[in-house]
């Protein structure tokens, strides 16, 4: 197998983003169907812990959002229940998961994208993800240390995907 591509190529443009599924995921028991649309995309889940969001980390995740008539209520929403925090990489992750997330507006998102198939209000769209590299690491490091993310390569991204 020539794995030139894998080491030269691709391999290089990994990036880590941050992911977080929204308290009515769990509440609707989607949480399955949202990881699975991430994984079978390609990419790899390096950390995934399900916690209940406090005010003042909610806060610090939707900080760009302070002053915005959404504010209070999304810090209501994203408290009210569970949610699954989780760390994924891969190529172009960042741009990638955006991707697969959709538009921010369920009216707006494509069918195929999980917005575009799980949510009907722009308040329980279901999932965030970071929308820059700069603010993936800073959303990752709330809730997770560097030694909690485990890396590693599935087989099957060499031979079938890359
Ligand atoms: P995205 O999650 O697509 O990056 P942002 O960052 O503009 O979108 O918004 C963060 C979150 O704030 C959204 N996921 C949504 O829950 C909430 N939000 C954004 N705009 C509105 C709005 N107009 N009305 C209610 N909630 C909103």
């Amino acid at each position: 197998m020539d794995t030139t591509l894998w080491k030269g190529g691709a391999k290089d443009l990994s990036e880590r983003t941050f992911i977080m599924l929204k308290p009515e995921t769990l509440m609707r028991s989607l949480i399955g169907d949202v990881i699975s649309r991430i994984e079978r995309k390609g990419l790899n889940i390096i950390g995934l812990k399900l916690v209940s969001l406090s005010r003042e980390d909610a806060s610090k995740l939707y900080e760009m959002h302070q002053g915005r008539p959404f504010y209070g209520p999304l810090i209501d929403h994203v408290t009210s229940g569970p949610v699954i925090v989780m760390v994924v990489e891969g190529p172009n992750a960042v741009v990638i998961v955006r991707g697969v997330v959709g538009a921010t507006n369920p009216l707006e998102a494509q069918p195929g994208t999980i917005r575009g198939d799980f949510a009907l209000i722009t308040r329980k769209n279901i999932i965030h993800a970071a929308d820059s590299m700069e603010n993936a690491r800073k959303e990752m490091s709330i809730f997770f240390s560097e030694d909690e993310l485990v890396e590693y390569e599935k087989p099957t991204e060499k031979e079938f995907l890359l």
